[in-house]
């Protein structure tokens, strides 16, 4: 099942019929089996055309996100540890990399409030005071506020490589900034928690050519998605349920940096695919 927020309501996608809903999007989602309750509603609302549900997502799109604080977890593939290793090893900060990714704790950071996120087709930034920007692409978890995981979408982690690898603790201004982080296109809410080997996919196409393709599945990650969320629920309330990005398990190579114009398309098996253009915040 996938849930769309669009201006001035919610789209549901069920068994290839769509519903126009009406709810407020955080006491919609914020449930316990979020999966029945939705099956459960759709049923008792009349569906609307294919066409005329396509035409409302393709027009007013939203991130999936109202109240929601989002939070991201790092270093959880070893593809990851190698790149941060990489970009720090100058500051003397490598170790850091190595032993959280062997730690029992997970690394977990604030990334960002709801008005800083971009949507399907919105653009995402990148600093002008960074000369090394990558999007990362993470399987992104919604959990509910008692903690469980009840749905997924796709999540763009934008970060400066530059000013994370001059020092460790410039992590926030690497990951924290206008449109910093992209959600979307849906809220995939699936009866079953998705499988191992589902596919993350990351494509950039630079003036229409591509200019990076890579892949990989959830299986590689080091940690477990329960895990994560347990650690991020030990001393914090998300009264409207919160967004986990799971961290990245695709990096370009190192010399790769993004550019206005730039167009990063993230695809996760069931999800769908979340696509931004790359700007300068105005
Ligand atoms: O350790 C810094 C951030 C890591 C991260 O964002 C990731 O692994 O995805
Ligand atoms: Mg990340």
């Amino acid at each position: 099942m996938k849930v769309y927020k669009i201006t001035g309501g919610i789209i549901l996608q069920h068994e290839s019929k769509s519903y126009l809903l009406n709810d407020e999007w955080d006491d919609l989602i914020n449930r316990d089996n979020l999966y029945q309750y939705l099956t459960e509603k759709a049923a008792g609302v009349k569906y609307i055309s294919v066409e005329n549900a396509a035409e409302l997502i393709a027009g007013t799109l939203l991130p999936p996100i109202s109240r929601q604080e989002v939070w991201a977890a790092g270093v959880t593939y070893l593809r990851s540890r190698e790149a941060r290793m990489e970009e720090s090893a100058d500051s003397g900060a490598a170790d850091l990399y190595d032993k959280v990714y062997e730690a029992e704790r997970p690394e977990l950071f604030f990334k960002s409030l709801p008005h800083r996120v971009a949507g399907h087709n919105q653009q995402v930034y990148i600093r002008r005071d960074s000369s090394w920007n990558v999007p990362e692409p993470e399987l992104t978890l919604f959990i509910n506020s008692k903690g469980s995981i009840e749905g997924y979408t796709a999540g763009n982690d934008m970060s400066s490589r530059s000013i994370e690898g001059e020092n460790a603790l410039y992590l926030p201004q690497a990951k924290i900034y206008e449109r910093s982080a992209a959600l979307g296109p849906c809220l995939y809410v699936p009866e079953e928690p998705i499988p191992p080997d589902t596919t993350i996919k990351m494509s950039i196409y630079r003036n229409d050519q591509q200019v990076y393709s890579d892949e990989t599945s959830v299986s590689r990650m080091k940690r477990s998605l329960p895990e994560l969320a347990h650690y991020l629920f030990l001393e914090c309330d998300f009264a409207h349920g919160c967004y986990l990005m799971t961290g990245t398990c695709l990096v370009p190579p190192n010399d790769f940096t993004l550019q206005p114009g730039d167009v990063v398309s993230i695809g996760i098996t069931g999800i769908g695919e979340l696509t931004n253009t790359v700007s300068y915040k105005p």
